[in-house]
C-alpha cells in the first residue's frame, strides 16, 4: 500500500529525549500512527508490525491507530527509525524532507528494533551502560526561578529541589523540562572507542585527540550549538576560523529556512511579552506547542491573563492550522485541516483577500473550502493585535522558506488594516543564540564555511545534511546536538567513517560515532551559562548542582588553545593513548 510519511514531535519522545539509551525511548521512535481504515486495509491491528520502506531505506514500526490522520498518511515520532529510511536531499535549502515522504507499507513479522540497534547497522556502536549517580544525603536545598534549559520558551519561574547531588522534584516545569533535570544518563569521564569497545580515558587526553584531529583535518565541521550556552558558541566560532572549517547548528534543519525566508522580506516580529499583553488573535500555524512547546500557550499566549487581556482564553481566539488534527488542533477555537505541502498557496490566497481579490480563488485551496478562508482572513483583518506562530510544518514541507515568505507577506498585507507579527516557533532553549552569535562573528546565521579565509554561507551546501550526505566532511565535532538520533541515515554512515568527537553532558545517539565522547557540565543545571528565547530575548541560565565537570565553555577553550599553540601531531599516524589520564585540573582548563 502506498503512503505518505510525515514525522515530528509527540510528548513521550520529548520525555525520553534525555534518556535515548532506554528501551522507552526506542519504544516511542519505533511507532507509527496510522489512521484505522488503513490498517482494515492491510489486515493489520494495533501493536501489528509494518515494514515501511522508501528509497532510502526499509524499517519495522509498530501500529498505533489514530483518527487524527487522514486515510494514507503515517506519522511517526521523530528519532532514528524515522531516519533510517529519509534520504539526505534538502533541495538546496539545508533541511531535510523530514515532513515529506513517500513510501510503501506492508505488515512485517520481525518486532521494531532498538535506537542502538538501527545505529548498528549505519556503522556506529553502543554506548557502555553508564552508573546511577549516587549523592550523598545531605540537606536539601530549593532554588527558585530557575530557568528551564529545554525549548524556546525559555520559562525561567521552575523551582528545583536538590538532595544529595541530585535533583529530586521539579515544580512548575512541563514534562519535557522536568525530565531534562531528572535524568541520570550522564557519563562522568571521556569515553573512547575502540573497535566494539570503549575505554576511559582522562580529559586532557580526549581534549588533546579533538585539537589534534580538527587541526589535522582538511574540510573540518563543526555542529550543534542549539543546546549549549552562547559563551560556548562564541568559542566554537573562534575554532572554526582558526582550522578554516565550516560551522553549522541545528536552525539549518530546522528554522533555517525561516531565517532564508526573513533574510528575503524581514521579520515583523516582536516578544513574547507583547503577545501576552495585547494578543486577541492568536494562530499556530504548522506548529503543535502542546507537545513540543508545552507552557507556550499558558505563559504567553492563549490562556494567561495580559495588560489588555484581562480573561485569557475569552478574550482571544485561538487558530490552528496543520496536516493532522494534533492536541493543540483538538483545543483550538477553530481548527484548519490542510493537505501536506498546501500552505504557499494558502497564505497567497489569504493575501489576494485582505487585497480584495477573493474573486479569483477557485471554490477550495489545498483542502480548504474557500469561504473558511475568507472568514480566517476577516478574523486577521479585524483583530486589535495578531499574532502569528510558525512551526516547522512550514520549513521542513515542499515551499519551506518560500512558505514563511509568503506567511510574512500576509503579515505584512494585514499590517495596512491592523497589527499583527510573526514569530517561528524555536525549537531548542538557544537555537536562536546560535543566529545571534553566528550572526555577529561572521555576518551569518548558520552554516558559515571559512575554508576561503572569511566566512561563506550556502543553505544546501554549507549547511550539515548536505556537507555530511555528499561525504565531504573528514572529521567532526558535535556538541548540543544528536545527529545519530535526528540526521538522515546517509549523513550518520559518514559519521561512522570519520574522527567524531561528542561533547555532551548526556549519553546521546551519536556517542553510537564518536571515537571520543567527552561529558561536560549541563548549562542551566551544572553551570551558568545564556540563552536567547525564541523572541530573541537573553536570559541567564542558572546553576543548581555541584559539578567536578569541565564546562563546554572550559573544553572549547582548552581545544582553541591547543590548536593555536600548533598541536599537529599526526592523530591519524598514532592511535591515542588508552591509558586512563588524569583529569584536567580545572586550573589548566
Ligand atoms: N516533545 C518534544 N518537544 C520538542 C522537541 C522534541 O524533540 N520533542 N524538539 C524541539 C525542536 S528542535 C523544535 S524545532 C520544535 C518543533 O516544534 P513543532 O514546530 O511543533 O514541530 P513538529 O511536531 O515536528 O511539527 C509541527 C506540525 O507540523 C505539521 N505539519 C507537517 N507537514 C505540514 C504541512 O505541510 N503544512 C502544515 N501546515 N503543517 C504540517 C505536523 O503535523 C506537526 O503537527 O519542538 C521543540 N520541542
Ligand atoms: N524524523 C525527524 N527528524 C528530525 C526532525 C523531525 O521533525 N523529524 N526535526 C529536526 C529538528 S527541527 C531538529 S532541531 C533536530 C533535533 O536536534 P538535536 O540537536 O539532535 O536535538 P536533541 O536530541 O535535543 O540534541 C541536543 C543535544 O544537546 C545535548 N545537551 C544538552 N545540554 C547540553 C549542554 O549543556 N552542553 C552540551 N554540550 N550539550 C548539551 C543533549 O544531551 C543532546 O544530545 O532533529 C531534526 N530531526
Ligand atoms: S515549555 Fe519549554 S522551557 Fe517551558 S518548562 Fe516546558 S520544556 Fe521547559
Ligand atoms: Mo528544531
Amino acid at each position: 500500500m502506498r503512503v505518505f510519511i510525515t514525522s515530528g514531535r509527540t510528548i513521550t519522545q520529548g520525555r525520553e529525549l534525555y534518556r535515548k539509551d532506554t528501551p522507552a525511548y526506542s519504544r516511542e521512535t519505533s511507532r507509527c500512527f496510522i489512521h484505522p481504515f488503513d490498517l482494515l486495509e492491510i489486515g493489520a491491528e494495533e501493536g501489528d508490525s509494518l515494514l515501511l520502506s522508501t528509497v532510502a531505506g526499509e524499517e519495522v514500526f509498530s501500529a498505533t491507530p489514530s483518527e487524527d490522520l487522514v486515510p494514507g498518511t503515517i506519522f511517526i515520532p521523530c528519532g532514528p527509525h524515522a531516519n533510517a529510511i529519509l534520504h539526505a536531499d534538502t533541495h538546496g535549502t539545508g533541511a531535510p524532507d523530514y515532513k515529506w515522504l513517500e513510501g510503501t507499507l506492508a505488515r512485517a513479522d520481525m518486532p521494531p528494533r532498538s535506537g542502538w540497534e538501527v545505529l548498528g547497522e549505519q556503522g556506529g556502536a553502543s554506548c557502555p551502560q553508564v552508573p546511577e549517580p549516587g549523592g550523598d544525603e545531605s540537606g536539601s536545598t530549593t532554588f527558585r526561578d530557575v530557568v528551564c534549559p529545554l525549548c524556546g520558551c525559555l520559562c525561567d519561574d521552575l523551582v528545583v529541589q536538590v538532595r544529595g547531588g541530585i535533583v529530586t522534584s521539579v515544580d512548575n516545569a512541563c514534562a519535557l523540562g522536568s525530565e531534562k533535570f531528572l535524568s541520570r544518563s550522564r557519563l562522568c569521564t571521556p569515553i573512547a572507542r575502540n573497535g566494539e569497545a570503549w575505554t576511559s580515558i582522562g580529559f586532557f587526553e580526549a581534549i588533546r585527540y579533538a585539537a589534534e584531529v580538527l587541526a589535522d583535518a582538511e574540510r573540518p565541521l563543526l555542529f550543534g550549538w542549539s543546546g549549549t550556552s552562547s559563551e560556548a558558541q562564541c568559542i566554537g566560532i573562534r575554532i572554526a576560523e582558526e582550522i578554516r572549517g565550516v560551522i553549522d547548528n541545528c536552525s539549518s534543519i530546522c528554522h533555517g529556512p525561516s531565517i532564508m525566508g526573513i533574510q528575503e522580506v524581514g521579520h515583523p516580529g516582536c516578544s513574547l511579552g507583547v503577545v501576552k499583553n495585547r494578543a486577541d488573535v492568536v494562530i499556530y500555524w504548522g506548529s503543535n506547542p502542546i507537545e513540543s512547546h508545552p507552557r507556550h500557550l499558558s505563559r504567553y499566549t492563549t490562556y494567561v491573563n495580559g495588560r489588555y487581556r484581562d480573561n485569557g482564553h475569552q478574550d482571544r481566539t485561538l487558530v490552528v492550522v496543520d496536516i493532522r488534527k494534533t492536541d493543540t488542533a483538538k483545543i483550538a477555537d477553530e481548527f484548519l485541516q490542510i493537505t501536506p505541502g498546501g500552505d504557499y498557496a494558502v497564505f497567497s490566497s489569504l493575501r489576494a483577500i485582505v487585497s480584495g481579490h477573493a474573486d479569483v480563488l477557485p471554490q477550495t485551496i489545498a483542502g480548504i473550502p474557500r469561504e473558511r478562508l475568507i472568514w480566517l482572513a476577516d478574523l486577521c483583518k479585524n483583530a486589535q493585535f495578531g499574532a502569528l506562530f510558525t512551526g516547522i510544518g512550514l520549513t521542513q514541507s515542499p515551499g519551506r522558506y518560500k512558505n514563511v515568505r509568503s506567511a510574512i507577506e500576509f503579515v505584512a498585507e494585514l499590517n495596512r488594516h491592523t497589527k499583527f507579527t510573526l514569530t517561528p516557533m524555536r525549537g531548542h532553549w538557544n537555537v536562536n543564540g546560535t543566529n545571534q552569535t553566528f550572526t555577529y562573528l561572521t555576518g551569518f546565521p548558520y552554516g558559515a564555511d571559512f575554508s576561503r579565509g572569511t566566512p561563506y554561507y550556502n543553505p544546501g551546501e554549507t549547511t550539515v545534511v548536505d556537507l555530511l550526505g555528499r561525504g565531504e566532511v573528514d572529521a567532526c565535532l558535535i556538541i548540543g546536538a544528536d545527529p545519530g538520533a535526528h540526521l538522515p541515515r546517509r549523513c550518520n554512515e559518514h559519521l561512522a567513517t570519520i574522527p567524531t568527537i561528542v561533547i555532551d553532558p548526556f549519553v546521546s545517539l551519536s556517542t553510537a560515532f564518536a571515537d571520543v565522547h567527552i561529558p561536560v557540565a549541563c548549562v542551566g543545571i551544572d553551570c551558568e551559562g545564556t540563552g536567547y528565547r525564541m523572541d530573541s530575548i537573553p536570559i541567564r541560565l542558572r546553576r543548581v548542582l555541584d559539578s567536578d565537570l569541565p564546562t563546554d565553555e572550559e573544553v572549547l577553550s582548552q581545544i582553541l588553545h591547543l590548536i593555536r599553540e600548533g598541536a599537529r601531531s599526526c592523530a591519524t599516524e598514532h592511535a591515542i593513548s588508552r591509558d586512563a589520564g588524569e583529569m584536567m585540573p580545572r586550573a589548566l582548563l
